[in-house]
């Protein structure tokens, strides 16, 4: 919903003075509180001010959802294990994210698990790629990767699995659509992600701006399909959190290194982006831009 309205800042926040639509209270320069809407509970999110005139005049557009979609609670990153750590005692009832903070794969099951709320449920434990401890190899993973889930007597891994996997089987907002169209396209969109992943690592070892294009003019015109919605299937899903992890760091990458700057001339993507850094579940899983830059040019660009 798009709309027009007048606000007033107080003690920092913007209070709700006039508009028809809802009856509001206090809401922060991006979010609202819940507000009644239609006599339902909606979270209504402010989406970048378009401009602010000197009487409080704010003109602004409005994404709606349902109330308190996003379960995140701010949270302190638990330290890396160390190589010499102690294997936790494996099927204790605890339920175990083995996972890297460097890792894209991992960020998409960290994403959904703080989206839905099971923070306190599902504990990280962090490990150091290039020291794992032995036991992890050895007793949780065969492969030796993550992510890997470790849940009532089962580990689990592949991320878009246990994206899916969370979503099914724990609380919280559902991040599929129940849409059947939208489903579909969901399964078009997943099945792409290795595709799109092996285009723009590719092209790092060449010409991006020419090579990488097509990945991210199929991102660009997978946004157009539903036009309701800034995200891949209008609300926020498990597609978005499929592509962010590895589109932050081709972005910043691409940018940094190759003055190529991805969201040039496609206006859906650059809008989804920003969309998605206004979401907490996510803005809590971000690296430091210069660590992806650093990691991506040891990676791709030593001799
Ligand atoms: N297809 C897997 C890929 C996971 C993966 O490649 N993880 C990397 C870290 S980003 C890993 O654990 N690498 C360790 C290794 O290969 O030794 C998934 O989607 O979960």
């Amino acid at each position: 919903m798009f709309g027009r309205t007048i606000l007033e800042p107080r003690y920092g926040l913007l209070s709700f003075k006039e508009g028809k639509a809802f009856e509001g209270k206090a809401f922060s320069k991006h979010h609202f509180r819940p507000t009644k809407l239609a006599g339902a509970c909606h979270y209504l999110t402010l989406r970048k001010p378009l401009y602010a005139s000197s009487k409080h005049t704010v003109s602004f557009s409005l994404s709606i959802s349902p109330l308190g979609l996003d379960k995140s609670v701010p949270e302190k990153w638990p330290p890396v294990l160390e190589p010499t750590a102690e294997q936790p005692q494996l099927f204790d009832g605890t339920i175990r994210l083995y996972t890297a903070y460097i890792c894209p794969f991992a960020q998409r099951v960290w994403i959904t698990r703080n989206y839905k709320g099971l923070q306190d449920k599902i504990k990280l434990i962090p490990l150091n790629l290039q020291s794992r401890p032995d036991w992890y190899g050895e007793k949780v993973c065969p492969t030796n990767k993550v992510p890997t889930l470790e849940h009532k007597g089962k580990i689990i891994g592949e991320s878009l699995d246990l994206i899916k996997y969370l979503d099914s089987n724990f609380e919280g907002q559902s991040l599929l659509p129940d849409d059947h169209a939208k489903k579909e396209f969901a399964e078009e969109l997943f099945a792409y992600t290795d595709t799109f992943n092996k285009i723009v690592y590719t092209s790092l070892k060449g010409d991006p701006a020419k090579e990488a294009g097509p990945a991210f003019d199929y991102l660009e015109n997978a946004l157009h399909k539903f036009d309701d919605g800034p995200f891949l299937l209008c609300q926020f899903s498990l597609v978005d959190i499929a592509y962010i992890p590895f589109v932050e760091r081709f972005h910043v990458f691409l940018s940094e290194v190759f003055k190529y700057d991805i969201t040039a001339g496609r206006p859906k993507l650059a809008a989804w982006i920003e969309e998605i850094n206004d979401i907490e579940a996510y803005k809590q899983t971000k690296l430091d831009p210069k660590e992806h830059v650093e990691l991506f040019k040891k990676r791709f660009q030593a001799q």
